[in-house]
């Protein structure tokens, strides 16, 4: 019988070749880009399944198409099974993404104009976090909480200020480059005080929530989590809301049909297995070894002079001033390690006085690493080649020796879902 992948590589050689290209890439080089993972081989195999021909506009029970049989047992099954594991009491699982995510729980609960409390782009904030580009910016009205300049961490008596000053509807919680632990008791304290809603946006780490291995907003009374489903988690690529009861239906009619037509049921199935992981020992393992890891690859930075915004890491990334640390922007940093197949990102960092494009920084982060198999001495391991590269970057036959040695280091860690 001719399998898909052989129908692909018969109709279709080139986009073939670059997906047998992209699975190289993944196996000979190392991921630390912090927003990135490998997914389970269920999950694989959930989105590449017949679920990707069904439209199930609706929720189970009330769709507007035929045929919602099984589309029903697996929306039930994934809403269900995110109830349990980050013990909140409502789920939707139908977001297409984490911007669409976003988007739906503002719209939903917000009217046009409404003053937003969120954390500063080049602070750690997200794009959709009402940075002037994006068009949740120009709809709502963000006001922007940054970082203390002394140690980098949020700085609560300046939120709280801001709080009072601009009386906001919604407090937002969350970041995609912040390498600390969220204080949520001081944020629903505020919001509170000043009647908000309290959101945390869980992207990054909603997978080290479900593991256990970070705290979970809800125990600290949050109305509404949000997560992208591809990061930490390791599930298909798309978003979950989650919330208490009383906002559910105005959450659940802002995605569907407020924002989204039909969900992609192949990524839903893709979530309700990723969240059976969830409940695993191994997932709990996981999620406590991305932590450890990423101490101790900071830890190897750290012993080598190197500059780590706030310092350190409390989650599964840190981000590197390379500028400071090694002369260089973060543009060049991306590139040079690149060439050794160590993936980072180029990184803006608080109060950049660089373009996006050429910041200050690198963002490194420890989840795709953790999840082949690499423990705290290998990333003693990471730390020295990414120090050596970074040190070098007039020296070509010192990066290609280091990529040589990264690309055999590799073979030893087979990648979930290729092997
Ligand atoms: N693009 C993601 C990240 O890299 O953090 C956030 O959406």
């Amino acid at each position: 019988m001719t399998t898909n992948l052989e129908y692909l590589e018969q109709n279709d050689p080139a986009v073939f070749a670059a997906l047998r290209g992209e699975e190289n890439r993944q196996r000979m080089g190392i991921e630390l880009i912090p927003s990135e993972n490998y997914t389970f081989p269920e999950v694989l195999a959930t989105l590449g399944s017949v679920f990707t021909n069904k439209y199930s506009e609706g929720y189970p029970g009330r769709r507007y198409y035929g045929g919602q049989e099984f589309t029903d047992q697996i929306e039930t099954l994934a809403r269900d099974r995110a109830k349990e594991v980050f013990r909140c009491e409502h789920a939707n699982v139908q977001p297409l993404s984490g911007s669409a995510m976003n988007q739906a729980v503002y719209l939903g609960l917000l009217e046009p104009g409404d003053t937003i409390l969120a954390m500063d782009l080049s602070h750690g904030g997200h794009l959709t976090h009402g940075a002037p580009v994006s068009h949740m910016g120009k709809i709502f009205n963000f006001e922007r909480y940054v970082t203390n300049p002394v140690d980098g961490s949020i700085d609560f008596d300046k939120v709280r200020e801001d709080a009072l000053k601009y009386r906001p509807k919604m407090i937002l919680a969350g970041y995609t480059s912040y390498p600390r632990d969220l204080d949520y008791a001081a944020f629903v304290s505020i919001a509170e005080e000043v009647g908000a809603i309290s959101m945390t946006d869980a992207s990054h780490f909603g997978g080290l929530v479900a593991g256990g291995a970070m705290k979970n907003p809800f125990d600290f009374g949050f109305d509404v989590v949000t997560t992208t489903t591809h990061k930490s988690l390791r599930g298909p690529r798309g978003g979950m809301i989650l919330c208490k009861k009383e906002f559910a239906k105005k959450i659940d009619k802002s995605v569907f049909p407020g924002l989204q037509g039909g969900p992609h049921m192949n990524a839903v199935a893709g979530i309700a297995t990723t969240l059976l992981n969830a409940q695993g020992q191994e997932f709990k393992d996981y999620a406590r070894q991305v932590l450890l890891n990423a101490k101790a690859l900071a830890a190897g930075f750290i012993e080598r002079q190197a500059s780590l915004v706030t310092g350190g890491t409390d989650n599964h990334m840190m981000v590197i001033d390379t500028s400071i640390s090694y002369g260089i922007d973060g543009r060049v940093a991306e590139e040079l390690l690149d060439q050794a197949s160590i993936t980072t990102n180029k990184q803006i960092i608080p109060d950049d006085p660089n373009p996006p494009l050429r910041p200050s920084g690198i963002r490194i982060g420890t989840p795709a690493a953790t999840a082949r198999g690499m423990r705290e001495a290998d990333m003693e391991k990471l730390a020295g080649w990414i120090h050596i590269c970074l040190s070098n970057p007039e020296d070509e036959a010192k990066i290609t020796s280091i990529k040589g040695e990264v690309e055999e280091f590799c073979q030893q860690f087979p990648v979930p879902g290729l092997e």
